[in-house]
């Protein structure tokens, strides 16, 4: 079996434009050896080219989302093996896919496994999830955005508290700090990360990737440049067959039928 699953619509009954992407290390508690971290590449990648799929769910079990790095993998490596790996390029396939990305999180999502779920769009966590960067206490940083894309999630403060005392807190705690977007009971987690999905889909999938691409860049720009760039992208949807069905299905009180095109 994989170390990564991919459950693409083709395989499934339903016809839900949703891929689930689930790591499966369960005995590791899912943490990211360099096989789980290319094969998430390479499946990224692949959605990347495949218009079949609108959205994706990504997952990992009831005990870990993931637990970090693998650690027997990197106690003993050095600089230079470690420079070699190049895996900021396995994380960038994961970055730059275009399309909403869900993480659903239950048990664990500590160092390598919360930067993984702060690569998505959206998280939803269980309550009893617990999330942190807990480098520091093995002797070292995070490396893959967890000073970065966690101080603009949740701030200075509290990203220096989690970085610098390693110390998880729970899903609750994550979503009154704005680490996550919906806080669920655990056995929740997944149906509502897939309904979500579902939701996303049913919208024009031209605005959705637009609005993904708007958030995202936006917020690496001064306020004026990412206005300018929001302004120019919303009137390029006005090109959209989908404005046009939209609007006239609000004005016709009809359902909107969107097609991307
Ligand atoms: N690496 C390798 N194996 C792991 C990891 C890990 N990160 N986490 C758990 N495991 C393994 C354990 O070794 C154990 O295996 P075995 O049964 O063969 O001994 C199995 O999973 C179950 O784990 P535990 O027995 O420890 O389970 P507990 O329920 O007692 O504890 C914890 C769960 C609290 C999650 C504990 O396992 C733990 O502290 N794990 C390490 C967490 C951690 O420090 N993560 C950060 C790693 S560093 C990092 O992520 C750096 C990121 C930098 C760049 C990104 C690269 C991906």
């Amino acid at each position: 079996m994989s170390v990564v699953i991919l459950d693409h619509p083709r395989e499934r009954e339903d016809n839900d434009r949703i891929a689930i992407v689930r790591i499966n290390r369960p005995d590791a508690l899912n943490a990211l050896n360099l096989e789980v971290r290319q094969e998430l590449a390479r499946i990224f990648r692949e959605l990347t080219e495949d218009d079949e799929v609108l959205a994706v769910v990504l997952t990992g079990d009831e005990k870990a989302f993931a637990a970090g790095a693998d650690l027997k993998d990197m106690a003993d490596r050095t600089t230079v093996e470690m420079f070699h790996r190049k895996t900021e390029r396995l994380w960038q396939a994961i970055a730059d896919y275009p399309k909403p990305v869900i993480a659903a999180i239950n048990g664990y999502a500590l160092g390598g496994g919360l930067e993984l779920a702060m690569h998505s769009d959206i998280i939803v966590i269980g309550e009893t999830a617990q999330v942190g960067q807990p480098e520091v206490r093995v002797g070292i940083m995070p490396g893959a955005g967890g000073t970065q894309r966690l101080t603009r999630a949740v701030g200075k403060f509290q990203a220096m508290r989690i970085c610098l005392t390693g110390r998880p807190i729970d899903g609750r705690e994550a979503f009154a700090i704005g680490l996550a977007s919906q806080v669920v009971p655990d056995t929740e987690v997944y149906e509502t990360a897939y309904k979500m999905a579902k939701d996303i889909t049913r919208m024009p999938p031209i605005a959705v990737q637009q609005i993904k691409s708007a958030i995202l860049k936006g917020q690496d720009a001064s306020l004026e440049t990412g206005m300018a760039l929001e302004r120019a992208m919303f009137q390029g949807l006005f090109a959209t067959a989908d404005q046009s069905e939209g609007m006239h299905a609000f004005i016709e009180k009809r359902r909107p039928d969107f097609k991307g095109e």
